[in-house]
């Protein structure tokens, strides 16, 4: 209005393009900042450049206000806990759309609504919705800077913790306005806290125009944009488009006494211990032979195929969000000082001298501060940590991440692995006889479910590729994107492909007893996809794929006996005919949109089966 000082003005130099033609892509944003500060009414508008400085004031406002507690400066240094509202703990997948113009483009695992629907329910909810409060302008970029896999993004937030989570997640700030100077083109991304009451809590994704809106969740996956609605949900478009894969997917370089690396990335549902394996710690015996692993990612990749045909992965992002819980010196010492400084943690809890804790860090104190801000005892009746308490820390700080993990062609793949979280039927390990089979393999993977969701615990669905929640297309177009990325005479394809494995850590015995020790024992199995990759290593052929021997293991070592080993590996008639029919009912989802090669692999599976 008349008379009002202008509602922002741009940081200086900051759309000054070092190169390239920025200035149409510079239009866009100013006008989109500027059209949503007039629908959203801030009092201020701040472009965030990613300073320390900046990060410094963003955090001493927000302890200033009670949104951070600052943690034992000595102990913790530059780290905050956050506690969330209670209801905003977790991705909410009923309230997660896909917007594209056609309601069977979303495909039937996605919540749809036309794009003029859904906005006829969001405009109204973000009309005046930051009035009182600051916008964020987060300019990110998603991959190594300069590199061809980079994409910018630009979240528009008016949640200061949101602002702060994404300069850990992102490259965020002035970095990523001199790449929209080379690229050209931003997704967008708007956000708003809003009132954060579950009836207008909507995370929309609009693919058709690469927008994302989310309103009335703070909680990681619904508003930090950059991590699944970006680089997963709009890009998994893209990726289809452009002929590359965007997944949910770890990445890890395993070394073999020999000195030789090999990458392998892995798909497994949230929560199912993604973190742990692309941080694994080899066994003391391992270590000694000469075996080291390195952390690329642990868990986006995209993935292109590189001059020599093989398929290259960059990891888009630039820190974690791990799952608290769970974590120690013993499952993951690398995710234990990943986190030591410069972190932010969110829903664990404080112990007296202002250190955090959760269930499974260390014995539990005497006393504490719950996720709820409540005094806790181990007596009290639930845990002190919410299950899906998170810390979010910067990627530089963990101990073993690979020197190359920053490099803007990212590293070759050799193995891909599928995992799910299946207390029956599933054996340890196999590997799939093709890259055809390895795609069935992925694409009929199930889980139980865990806290990462909105939802019951424990039940069993499936997730395929570990992308149920993240696919942003229909899921049989999906399959069949795989599948066509595995034709000879593509930029790749072939016998360039990966090798493609499935895994299962979580089986157990008739008792209830894990059958695995799991953990940096997973090493010996890891070590065994190596092996198998580089030409070596015994395997068995099983109805399902080949599987390792009880020596390629070390199962003498592990002290596994000879009857858990049976019980790991079992493939039950009964149990895999039964599976089989599930698959059927599955792929029947699909119609005739399904991929004819995943049906007759199934029918495969059955004859094998005999
Ligand atoms: O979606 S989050 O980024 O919050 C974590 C997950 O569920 O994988
Ligand atoms: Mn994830």
């Amino acid at each position: 209005p008349p008379g009002e000082p202008p509602l922002f003005a741009y940081p200086n130099g900051i759309m000054d393009a070092p190169t390239g033609s920025p200035a149409k892509a510079a239009d866009d944003l100013k006008s989109w900042v500027a059209a949503v500060a007039a629908r959203t009414r801030p009092s201020h508008v701040h472009w965030c450049d990613g300073s320390d400085a900046e990060y410094r004031r963003l955090t001493e406002a927000m302890v200033a206000d009670g949104t951070l507690i600052p943690l034992h400066e000595r102990k913790q240094p530059g780290s905050y806990l956050h506690r969330s509202d209670p209801s905003d703990v977790a991705r909410l997948e009923d309230r997660t759309f896909i917007c594209s113009e056609n309601e069977a483009d979303a495909g039937p695992l996605n919540n749809w609504k036309s794009p003029a629907e859904m906005k006829a329910i969001l405009d109204p909810l973000f009309e005046g919705c930051m009035r009182g409060r600051t916008m964020y302008v987060v300019p990110y970029v998603m991959g190594p800077p300069g590199g061809d896999a980079a994409k910018v993004g630009v979240e528009i937030t008016d949640s200061p913790y949101v602002a702060a989570n994404m300069r850990i997640m992102t490259r965020m700030g002035r970095v990523a306005l001199e790449e929209l100077a080379r690229k050209g083109h931003f997704t967008k991304g708007l956000h708003s806290t809003g009132d954060l009451s579950k009836e207008n809590r909507y995370i929309a994704h609009f693919p058709d125009e690469d927008l994302i809106m989310s309103f009335s969740s703070n909680y990681g996956g619904n508003a930090l944009l950059g991590k699944k609605c970006h680089a997963l949900r709009l890009a998994s478009v893209q990726a289809r488009n452009e002929g590359w894969l965007a997944e949910h997917m770890l990445i890890v370089g395993v070394t073999n006494p020999q000195g030789e690396t090999t990458y392998i990335a892995g798909a497994f549902p949230s929560a199912c211990g993604k973190t742990n394996l692309a941080m694994l710690v080899p066994p003391v015996a391992d270590r000694a032979q000469g075996w080291s692993v390195e952390t690329v990612g642990d868990d986006i990749a995209w993935l292109r195929f590189g001059e020599d045909g093989r398929l290259w992965a960059v990891n888009p992002e630039h820190g974690f969000f791990g799952v608290a819980p769970g974590t120690s010196e013993e499952t993951n010492r690398n995710a234990l000082a990943s986190c030591r400084a410069n972190t932010l943690f969110t829903n664990v809890a404080l112990k007296p001298d202002r250190t955090v804790w959760w269930e499974g860090l260390e014995p539990a104190p005497p006393e504490c501060i719950d996720w709820l801000g409540q005094p806790w005892t181990p007596d009290s009746d639930h845990p002190a940590a919410h299950p899906n308490s998170r810390f979010t820390a910067p990627a530089g700080q963990c101990p073993s991440i690979s020197d190359r993990w920053e490099d803007p062609q990212g590293v070759p793949i050799d193995a891909i692995v599928f995992g799910g979280r299946r207390s029956r039927v599933m054996p340890l390990a196999f590997e799939a006889f093709d890259w055809e089979h390895g795609t069935y393999l992925g694409a009929t993977m199930s889980s139980e479910k865990t806290a990462a969701a909105e939802g019951t615990v424990g039940e069993l669905r499936f997730d395929p590729m570990a992308m149920r929640p993240f696919c942003g297309y229909h899921i049989a177009d999906y399959w069949r994107h795989w599948l066509e990325m595995g034709r000879k005479g593509n930029a790749g394809g072939g016998d360039k492909m990966p090798k493609v494995f499935h895994v299962n850590w979580f089986r157990r015995g008739e008792d209830g007893r894990f059958l695995w020790p799991g953990f940096g024992d997973n090493m010996r199995v890891l070590e065994w996809i190596v092996d198998r990759v580089q030409g070596a290593g015994d395997a068995v052929e099983t109805p399902l794929g080949y599987r390792p021997t009880r020596e390629e293991l070390h199962m003498d070592d592990l002290g596994v006996s000879a009857e858990d080993e049976e019980a790991l590996f079992a493939v039950n008639r009964d149990d895999w005919r039964a599976e089989c029919d599930q698959r059927d009912a599955w792929f029947d989802l699909c119609g005739d949109r399904l991929p004819p090669e995943l049906r007759q692999q199934n029918d495969a599976l059955r004859e094998r089966l005999g």
